[in-house]
């Protein structure tokens, strides 16, 4: 979709810090992270909302919403996707947050990029 920002991230005419990339999903740093190494994981298939999106351009999101929070080497973290404004859904591309989490002992998210 021409006025999509993650579109035009998927399409290089935006810059992002990109994760990972496949044919079909992205993944790179949000812009306003909520802690260090806050990724967002999204499919390169648009539409708004998650039953908006076809099962195959799904198929791999959590496999990579995994690696991703692998690699960010956070031993605790969140993963959260909001549908609509009343869910606080401001970007209106399918994203999944990954949101890493201090750790108990130091206070401080440790770990990305992994070690
Ligand atoms: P949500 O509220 O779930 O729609 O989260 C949207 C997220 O997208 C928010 O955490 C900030 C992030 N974001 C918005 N615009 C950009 C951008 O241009 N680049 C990157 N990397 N992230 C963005």
């Amino acid at each position: 979709m021409a006025a999509c920002i993650f579109c035009k991230i998927i399409k290089g005419e935006i810059p992002s810090m990109k994760l990972f990339e496949s044919e079909k999903t992205l993944a790179f740093l949000d812009i306003g992270p909520l802690s260090y190494g806050h990724s967002l994981i999204i499919p390169k298939y648009h539409g708004a909302k998650l039953t908006d999106i076809p099962d195959d351009q799904l198929s791999e999101i959590m496999t990579v919403t995994k690696k991703i929070a692998s690699a960010s080497g956070a031993e605790n973290y969140n993963i959260l996707q909001n549908n609509g404004r009343a869910a606080h859904q401001e970007v209106d591309h399918v994203h999944f947050h990954m949101i890493p989490k201090p750790n108990a002992e130091e206070g401080l998210v440790i770990g990305w990029p992994a070690k």
